[in-house]
């Protein structure tokens, strides 16, 4: 595989740092006015599952020990946002979307970023030059449940390169490389040129690296292509798309898969890479 970077190599506590800060800029916000009897009930019943779980498997001093230390380093490696994405934002996207009636959506996870330079409605990924992976070109069209275009529509995208790395997360990568903002035309249509991600696995030198090594557990996401599209008067997809034949696809780490959400790719005419149609239906924001 050709190594692009040079320089350091990633690590956990570079990427969870990031994440962390990330997480800071875009999404602190939202979060200070949980009503009290909200945070009463739903720490009461996290606290109670923990103790019954103690109960039941009478846990030790040395393991309640192990879990106080390991937690200290989730924070000291950056790794929240990681641990969260990955084992329990599962079931929070679950809940939240389960009234939809268009397109599944999945985990945004922690390396979303706003802001990726707009590419008009048929155009390439920001990448770097000889950037390595099968080429990719993907056209779609965005529609509403009633049938409707959504010509006012946007999808923005987001992946890890061949090597599995992630842009401002891991180092010696161009900024914004493979993540680009697209517009559809007036048909409701995009055309988007990029490569195929590598599969992802998570960092094996933090926190939730040290949790998958003593559980023996593996540490591996299927390649995915991760996006969020968005219309006036619709509700915000955030997805992943998938490829067949992925052996992760039937075991993802962060339990992020859905049948729905599974591409269909064919070789391309001309030989060079691979073509795929994936099209995608909004909910209008319930009245
Ligand atoms: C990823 O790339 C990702 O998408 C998720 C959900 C968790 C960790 C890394
Ligand atoms: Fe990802």
């Amino acid at each position: 595989m050709t190594a692009l970077h040079d320089g350091p190599a990633p690590t956990a506590a570079d990427s969870g740092a990031n994440a962390t800060e990330r997480f800071k800029a875009d999404k602190l916000g939202g979060v200070a006015n949980t009503p009290k009897e909200r945070v009463d009930l739903l720490a009461r019943e996290v606290l109670g599952a923990v103790h019954d779980t103690i109960r039941r498997h009478k846990v030790t001093y040395e393991e309640y020990n192990a879990l106080k230390a390991w937690l200290i380093s989730v924070g000291e490696d950056g790794e929240w946002p990681l641990f969260l994405d990955v084992w329990v934002e599962h079931v929070v996207e679950e809940v939240a979307t389960e009234h939809r009636e268009g397109n599944k959506g999945t985990i945004e996870g922690p390396y979303y970023v706003p802001g990726a330079p707009e590419r008009g409605s048929h155009g390439s990924v920001p990448m770097r030059e000889n950037e390595p992976g099968t080429p990719l070109v993907w056209t779609g069209r965005v529609t509403s449940t009633d049938g409707s275009v959504l010509d006012q529509a946007k999808v923005e995208l987001w992946h890890a390169d061949d090597e599995g790395l992630y842009s401002q997360f891991a180092p010696g990568i161009p900024e914004w490389n493979l993540r680009g903002t697209f517009s559809v035309d007036a048909g409701g249509e995009f055309e988007i040129r990029t490569v195929r991600p590598a599969p992802y696995r998570i960092p094996t030198d933090g926190a939730c690296g040290k949790l998958i090594a003593a559980a023996g557990w593996h540490a591996w996401r299927p390649a995915h292509l991760h996006v969020k599209v968005s219309a006036p008067g619709h509700e915000l997809l955030t997805a992943q798309l998938y490829f067949p034949g992925d052996e992760h696809n039937d075991d993802d780490i962060a339990s992020a898969v859905k049948p729905e959400l599974i591409l269909d790719p064919k070789p391309a005419a001309d030989g060079h890479g691979e073509t795929v149609v994936y099209d995608f239906v909004l909910d209008p924001v319930p009245a």
